[in-house]
């Protein structure tokens, strides 16, 4: 497997730098896992996919990196001492790390939940190697349809309600309403469809040239494509808005928006 050098894991400013170099400069796996043509199968977060996913989702998802640092500092705005904060569907710690990073010597504990065993293995390494600056970090390795979350002041979904089945979703969005304090925060991240098929497909094809200016292959694109077809499933702003309008969140916007990808603000 190739290994590139380019990647900066967002912990640059973190005072114990020293501790967190080998993470910083670690050389990452390039995501090569769609380059050959493979017989068609559904997606999922593997060990395979683990071992490239920080180069798979930088890739992958335009605004990556200027998502992972906003909801860093709502991280800083938006929690409460004596609360807790959720990364549900955390795979590797991108979240996990640039809000522990930001809030470092504050009371507070932050719950770094997935139930891809590759990712939580990988992500217990990196917990270690940033030792005692990492403590608040409680790491659990399960569906997040049930996980208690109860006491939090922040509630992030980077990118991960599009892989819960739609029925489940409502549901999950309820427990969360219910586990954060009044005026708690829930950032959400999806990728979007648009109800307006000529426009869907049109910023489809942008994102495809996206994903062609950072490398991938027209094959890798469309095998890859294929393999999510019946995992990830988008839904348009209007029906996120309208599901947490229903479920109670008072306030909601799109804080950022690049192509089909959105990242939103639900207050409760
Ligand atoms: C980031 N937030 O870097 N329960 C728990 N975890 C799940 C579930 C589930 N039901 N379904 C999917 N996942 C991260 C990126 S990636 C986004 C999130 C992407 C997990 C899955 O194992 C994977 O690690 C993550 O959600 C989605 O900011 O790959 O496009």
């Amino acid at each position: 497997m190739l290994s590139i050098s380019l990647y900066r894991f967002p912990l640059l400013l973190h005072k114990n730098y020293k501790q967190v170099l080998s993470l910083t400069y670690r050389k990452i796996s390039k995501d090569n896992l769609f380059a050959k043509r493979i017989p068609p199968r559904d997606f999922v977060f593997d060990e395979k996919v683990a071992g490239v996913f920080d180069d798979m989702i930088l890739r992958s998802i335009p605004g990556y990196k200027t998502i992972v640092d906003m909801i860093g500092g709502f991280g800083e705005l938006y929690h409460k001492p004596g609360t807790k904060i959720y990364d549900l569907g955390c795979s590797l710690g991108g979240v996990t790390f640039e809000i522990s990073k930001r809030l470092e010597g504050k009371d507070f504990s932050l719950v770094a939940v997935d139930n891809s065993r590759a990712m939580i293995e990988r992500l217990k390494q990196r917990k270690i190697q940033l030792g005692s600056s990492a403590k608040e970090i409680e790491i659990q390795c399960e569906d997040i349809s049930k996980t208690k979350i109860e006491n939090a002041s922040i509630v992030v979904l980077n990118f991960t309600l599009q892989f819960l089945p739609i029925p489940l979703r409502h549901e999950l969005i309820a427990r969360i309403r219910d586990g954060l304090v009044p005026g708690g925060v829930l950032v959400m991240s999806e990728k979007i469809a648009f109800k307006d098929e000529i426009l869907n497909n049109l910023i489809i094809d942008m994102y495809h040239k996206f994903k062609e200016s950072k490398g991938y292959s027209k094959l890798e694109i469309s095998q890859k494509r294929l393999a999510l077809e019946n995992i990830l499933i988008p839904e348009s702003l209007d029906t996120h808005q309208s599901r947490l309008k229903s479920i109670g969140f008072q306030t909601f916007s799109v804080w950022f928006q690049c192509l089909n990808f959105a990242s939103m603000l639900a207050v409760k």
